[in-house]
């Protein structure tokens, strides 16, 4: 839900440099962070409603308000909607970072929306028959863009919007469809200044159907490093049909993962549960126990 702007606060709508553009009930004003902040290992972020006071002739974020919630990647606070976009290729869907996107969205009871993108190069209805069949509302924009546009259009109204995925899916270029006006910078632009990937600098908030929509620089696989803790004994429950089946484990503690009469497993082995999902699952469940070892040691 989306909190009013006052005289003297606000939301964080860009953090770049140092400085926080915050959009307050007049005006965006440019202001430093108190230096408490960085003394309590607190970072504002794009999506903050903050008190803004004023501090040797500048503006300062003086006060930071509770978060609803807030991602690290990326690094964005108070989300109601979580666009994942995923290209058919260049680059091809990367079924981990998707599994692991959803788990962290599903973490904070976000349901996020899938948009796939570049399937007038090729199709990825894989892609859109795994999350559908999942439950996850699956947008598949070169279907039909205009659809795709409406429909996005309609769930971004009076709320906050978050579009993620890979660099060079087309993060930036699905908003400039969804809103020409923002004429956002894609990757033919910066190839011409000889830049290759990562077109998109850092998380921006624009004004968009009564509410915000935020472009953010693209994450490759590689970015995850033990930067958002999933606690192993909840993993399951962030995968909305293993947890479905999970539930019928006469084991307290089944990891779900190797355990002999595990009703997941019966579930993947008759086809109910998508293979890469499970595998995936497996694969962040190994990754909490690393994790959680490191840390005991
Ligand atoms: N054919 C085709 N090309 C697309 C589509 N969507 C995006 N592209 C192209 O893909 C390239 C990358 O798009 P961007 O919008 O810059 O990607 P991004 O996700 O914002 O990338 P970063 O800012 O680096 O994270 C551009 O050359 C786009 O024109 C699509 O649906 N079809
Ligand atoms: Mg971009
Ligand atoms: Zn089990």
């Amino acid at each position: 839900m989306l909190r009013e702007p006052g005289a003297n606060s606000g939301i964080i709508m860009k953090g770049i440099g140092g400085f926080y553009y915050v959009k307050t009930a007049e005006s965006v004003l440019e202001c430093n962070a108190k230096g408490i902040f960085r003394l309590q290992g607190i970072t504002p972020l794009a999506g903050d409603y903050v008190d803004v006071g004023e501090s040797g002739g500048g503006y300062v974020v003086s006060h930071i308000h509770e978060r609803n919630n807030s991602f690290k990647r990326p690094p964005i606070a108070n989300v109601d909607n979580f666009f994942l976009v995923v290209s058919s290729v260049e680059p091809s869907p990367n079924m981990l970072v998707i599994d692991r996107m959803t788990v962290l969205c599903e973490q904070r009871k976000i349901k996020p929306v899938i948009v796939v993108t570049k399937t007038d190069l090729k199709a990825a209805q894989e892609v859109v028959d795994l999350y559908s069949r999942i439950g996850y509302e699956v947008i598949d924009v070169m279907k039909d863009e205009q659809a795709a546009v409406e429909r996005v259009r309609d769930i971004c109204r009076r709320s906050l919007s978050v579009f993620s995925g890979n660099s060079g899916v087309g993060k930036s270029t699905f908003m400039n469809k969804l809103c020409p006006e923002l004429s956002l910078a894609t990757r033919e632009i910066s190839q011409k200044l000889g830049r290759g990937k990562h077109t998109t600098r850092a998380v921006e908030l624009y004004d968009f159907e009564e509410g915000y929509i935020a472009d953010t620089p693209g994450f490759s696989a590689l970015d995850f490093e033990r930067d958002e803790k999933i606690d192993k004994s909840e993993l399951a429950s962030y995968f909305p049909e293993i947890s479905e089946h999970a539930e019928g484990c006469f084991f307290t503690g089944c990891s779900h993962t190797v355990e002999k009469g595990c009703k997941v497993l019966e579930a993947l082995n008759e086809g109910l549960i998508d293979p890469s999902r499970h595998q995936n699952y497996c694969y962040l469940y190994d990754e909490a126990l690393r994790i959680d070892k490191a840390r005991y040691n």
